[in-house]
């Protein structure tokens, strides 16, 4: 038992003191959006959750021991802490390792550090000095020897919080870890605590990979990208682009099954549907994403590799050596720069695109964001364009600039007054709306292109369109199969992976194109059109107007499209009917065989090759010829 004398023991002190503290520090100190009740409660929780696993610790020590390790316990948990808010109050952003190590943030931060002192933060240290007078005075009444039965019982009760804790914020946000989702959103959801663990355990997972790896590796790889994926590119295109600007939109969550399809008898996206008229539109182009979502497209496109099967390459592997459509294009004289009206910490961008040599990120702040003119995840796409205009008209040309959209996001939501289309009606509230929110990104797109003619900007510029990654998900089979009055089959699944792709030069005519094709080939479609030599470039894409090109798309999970056959999760099916090649019939099997199994083997190689390039670093060893 306890020890009589004691009232409350000295750990559970510390961890109250230490826990309202943190808790405050979240909420009135880091800017922490928070969205629901839910949300709220895991950020009141977390930091008690924390505080009392930390200084239950304690209780294994003898007395002595105790009394230092709350006592240093406390003074370390509220420097980790202090450092965070410093930091925090320069870059609105938390401290992570490599950024500790080898970014010129911390380097900035140095410099200005005195700055982002004020004289109150004393007050964030009044725990520890409260904690430091009463070990001092009445340290030994506030330890104790404890029993074995307790140490048991409080270890397990501290255990038993933290599961809580993460499953809470798991059914919150699903796959929190393996995701490597935005910093505040771990921080919202485990605190800045573990938060420093997880970034620690990823940090050093991927300098091990990065450590054992040497350059003999990339002779194979560059040999292989050489034969399979390099080509001239199309001739009569090479250049067509030079010296314009490139537009490039992002379009959050669109699938090309919304595309010249109705709902109540109305067009979905009238305006994506008249410019095909004049456009090159790729009707059989498939994202390649996974956990990643919007970021993995991102780096698809500007690097034609193939994102990581787990978590985001934006967060793991933002530090490596990249061979960039924006550092390439940089040295061709252009300016680049993204427009995407979130955090800039999101998907880790801002370290990200400045590693790969963006010249500027006009982040949320840079533009006007109220309630009225936000909804969902942000500022809406209408008036998202309608801001963005004014710094485009003042940018230096010629630019590459990309424009990442945000209302038609998960979960759809739309102010009534922007809702132009009937909802669907099916048992998915989310496919309901989303036809919702398409339609209001088709229209934001619309005005978008006039005011880029209104900007005098139209003429010099191409405009490239693509769908970032899917937006309805395989939860919603029952509704997405009444909709296209479709059976709902692995087949439909991999098909239902095709995004919009259009590639507008004002000026041309353009028409539909139905090769397949994928986001690992717009990177060398880029170049080829800028008149930029790809074929010093490693990448696993190919220039989408080469009819030379390599023949199949691989999607992250293994699956791929072939101009005659579909393959996923272990079957091979006809591209263009749908229908199993693979039956039980053993003849069949045997054509299954000679099908679509070369191809595996393929999609297997280059996938891994991939990963290696971006697991090892390689590209620090190779070089480019471009410098
Ligand atoms: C966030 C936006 C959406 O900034 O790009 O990200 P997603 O959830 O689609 O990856
Ligand atoms: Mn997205």
């Amino acid at each position: 038992m306890l020890n009589k004398k004691l009232h409350m023991p000295l750990y559970l002190i510390a961890a109250l003191l230490f826990g309202l503290k943190t808790y405050i520090v979240y909420r009135f100190v880091f800017d922490i959006s928070l969205e629901n009740v839910m949300q709220e409660f895991i950020l009141l929780i977390n930091p008690f959750v924390t505080a009392f696993f930390i200084f239950v610790l304690s209780i294994f020590f003898n007395q002595r021991r105790q009394l230092k390790y709350i006592k240093y316990g406390i003074l370390l948990g509220s420097l980790i802490l202090y450092f965070n808010i410093v930091f925090y109050r320069n870059f609105s952003d938390f401290i992570t390792i490599p950024l500790l190590f080898q970014g010129s943030n911390a380097a900035d931060l140095g410099n200005s550090v005195l700055g982002l002192i004020r004289f109150w933060d004393v007050t964030l240290f009044l725990d520890v000095v409260i904690v430091w007078m009463l070990a001092k005075k009445h340290g030994s009444k506030l330890t104790a020897s404890f029993t074995k039965r307790y140490k048991k019982m409080a270890f397990a009760l501290s255990i038993l919080f933290l599961i809580g804790n993460y499953a809470l914020a798991e059914a919150e946000r699903p796959q929190l870890l393996q995701r490597t989702f935005d910093r505040e959103y771990l921080v919202k959801n485990i605190g800045v605590f573990y938060y420093h663990v997880y970034d620690a355990v990823l940090h050093s997972k991927s300098k091990a990979q990065r450590v054992f790896a040497d350059g003999n590796e990339l002779t194979e790889i560059s040999k292989y990208i050489k034969e399979e994926a390099t080509t001239e590119g199309n001739q009569e295109l090479q250049g067509i682009a030079k010296d314009k600007n490139v537009i490039f939109i992002s379009l959050e969550s669109l699938q090309s099954f919304v595309i010249n399809n109705t709902l109540h008898g109305e067009e979905v996206t009238p305006f994506l549907n008249s410019l095909m008229d004049n456009s090159y539109y790729f009707e059989n182009f498939y994202h390649q994403t996974e956990q990643g979502k919007t970021s993995d497209s991102e780096f698809i496109v500007e690097n034609s590799l193939y994102p990581s099967p787990r978590g985001a390459v934006y967060f793991t592997h933002a530090q490596n050596d990249y061979h960039s459509l924006p550092e390439i294009i940089g040295k061709n004289g252009y300016s680049s720069s993204v427009f995407h009206a979130n955090n800039k910490s999101f998907w880790n961008r801002d370290v990200m695109y400045e590693n790969i040599g963006y010249d500027h990120f006009y982040d949320e702040t840079a533009y006007e964001v109220t309630e009225e003119n936000s909804v969902g995840w942000g500022l809406k796409d209408k008036p998202f364009f309608k801001q963005s205009i004014k710094y485009l008209q003042q940018m230096e040309q010629p630019f590459y600039s990309k424009f990442i959209t945000l209302t038609n996001h998960y979960p759809f939501e739309l102010d009534e007054e922007d809702a132009t289309i009937e909802p669907y009606d099916s048992n998915s509230n989310t496919l309901n709306h989303y036809f919702q929110t398409v339609r209001y990104m088709d229209e934001a797109v619309k005005d978008y292109f006039n005011y880029l003619k209104e900007a005098g900007l139209y003429e010099d510029s191409i405009i490239i369109l693509m769908g970032d990654h899917y937006g309805i998900s395989d939860f919603h089979k029952k509704a997405m199969s009444q909709y296209l009055d479709k059976e709902y089959t692995d087949y439909l699944h991999v098909q239902l992976q095709r995004v919009p792709f259009f590639v507008h030069i004002p000026g041309q005519e353009g028409k539909v194109i139905s090769k397949v094709a994928g986001q690992i080939d717009v990177k060398p479609t880029i170049l080829n059109l800028l008149g930029i030599d790809e074929t010093k470039d490693l990448s696993f894409g190919t220039d989408l107007f080469d009819d030379e090109r390599k023949d199949f798309i691989a999607l992250r999970d293994g699956s791929f499209i072939t101009e005659d056959y579909v393959y996923t999760k272990d079957h091979c099916y006809d591209r263009k009917t749908g229908e199993l090649i693979d039956s039980s019939d053993q003849s069949d099997e045997e054509a299954e065989a000679s099908a679509c199994k070369p191809y595996m083997e393929q999609v297997n190689k280059e996938l891994s090759y991939s990963d290696n390039i971006i697991f090892g670093d390689l590209f620090r060893f190779y070089d480019f010829g471009d410098e």
